[in-house]
């Protein structure tokens, strides 16, 4: 029993139970796995070796660890209808990396959302390795609309001639014409690399248009929307097949993450359901829902609106920072992030905005009551910012009100 053997990590594995219990999760890029998929990622096939892929292992004993690997590889193509998949990403940075080195050289132009606009720090970022092994430029989103301007993407692909074009986002709250996209990739002569990471869930849902059909190349994590473990995937044209595997594995990578990959295949599995697609349904009413609810209260969202699982609230009106508010509202025991809006005055460790998310929430049963009652804790907590009394009677109300979901059965 661990409780025996290191009371130190048992004791805070059962603080981290009773935080999520207690608090309001809307971290966009968070979420609960299923417990089949818990029991996966904590079971005995953390013990094995496996470098290499099914039937072509350096090492040996890997008879059921093939075949987990083979049926993970099997649902994701279902899944997402791709001609090849690769599972065995750490994360969703591995997956880009492996994408890049499979086709690129060092030095070779590539173009990406940029970071302040709701890019990913994998797509090109200075301090990253994709903006210092590769020659990065980056679109953003147009100033009026807050949204991408498919235009002047195209204008600055055919000025920077980049070998890739990446597209997806971390923090934008509209759809993504990978269409477009790839028209514009193929018109350069760049090949697409698709990060579904946050959408991935709504995509196989049918509630956002998939890249697959598109990129040559489409990466994604499996913990976000898609609700498994975490962890990263990518996806190809079959010609690409093997350059993906290599870049992998011996690549980037050595022995993948059995235990890993196998809640990957359960829940791949879970997303191949009736009740997968009704949950994002509601994941994305919910955010609209909420997107609603904040306009109501006289609050900014970025781009006016949501087509998502993810919203950007610009507090600039509301004379909060992010940051203050990511505080604030961690002490009342609502979980978010601060995230920079498009143009913002201030820099991203202070930040003008919050990036919020419905896909936890949903999970854990919240429709729209709830959200109506987390918009009134959320407004609460920020109009006493440092009105401490307040702020402590508000926690024990978000406390009350959230151990009503409890997230897994006692
Ligand atoms: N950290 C993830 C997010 O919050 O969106 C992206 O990797």
């Amino acid at each position: 029993m661990l409780e025996k053997s290191d009371s130190i990590i048992a004791r805070l594995i059962k603080e981290e139970i009773k935080r999520e219990r207690e608090t309001i999760n809307l971290i966009a890029s968070e979420n609960y796995v299923s417990k089949n998929v818990l029991s996966a990622v904590g079971s005995i096939l953390t013990n094995k070796y496996a470098e290499g892929y099914p039937g072509r292992r350096y090492y040996d004993g890997c008879e059921n660890i093939d075949e987990i690997e083979s049926v993970a590889i099997r649902r994701a193509l279902r899944l997402f209808k791709a001609e090849h998949a690769n599972v065995q990403p750490h994360a969703g940075s591995q997956a880009n990396m492996a994408v890049y080195l499979s086709v690129l050289k060092p030095g070779d132009v590539i173009l990406g959302m940029d970071l302040a606009s709701g890019g990913h720090l994998t797509h090109g970022t200075k301090i990253n390795f994709s903006g210092t092994i590769f020659k990065p430029f980056y679109y953003g989103v147009n100033r009026e609309t807050e949204q991408l301007d498919y235009d002047e993407i195209f204008e600055i692909a055919q000025r920077t001639k980049p070998r890739m074009i990446i597209c997806g986002a971390s923090a934008y709250p509209r759809l993504i014409d990978f269409k477009r996209f790839y028209e514009m990739a193929k018109n350069v002569g760049a090949y697409l690399c698709a990060d579904i990471a946050h959408i991935a869930g709504l995509i196989v849902a049918g509630l956002h248009p998939s890249p697959v059909a598109y990129a040559e190349f489409v990466t994604g994590t499996t913990h976000k929307t898609l609700r498994g473990p975490r962890g990263g995937f990518i996806l190809c044209k079959r010609e690409f097949a093997q350059l993906i595997d290599k870049a992998v594995f011996p690549g980037i990578q050595g022995g993948p993450l059995m235990h890993v990959i196998a809640g990957k295949a359960v829940a791949f599995k879970e997303a191949m359901g009736r009740k997968f697609r009704l949950y994002q349904k509601n994941v994305v009413s919910n955010c609209s829902f909420m997107a609603k609810g904040f306009v109501e209260m006289g609050y900014r969202l970025v781009s006016g609106g949501t087509d998502n699982h993810l919203l950007l609230l610009d507090l600039r009106n509301k004379k909060i920072t992010g940051d203050v508010a990511q505080k604030v509202l961690g002490s009342v025991g609502i979980t978010v992030n601060k995230n920079v809006i498009p143009f913002d005055p201030l820099p991203p460790n202070i930040a003008s905005g919050i990036r919020i998310g419905t896909a936890a929430i949903t999970t854990r049963g919240m429709g729209k009551t709830e959200i109506k009652k987390i918009l009134e804790f959320i407004d609460e907590a920020l109009s006493a910012s440092d009105k401490i009394s307040e702020l402590r009677h508000i926690k024990k109300r978000v406390k009350r009100f959230a151990s009503q979901f409890p997230i897994y059965a006692e």
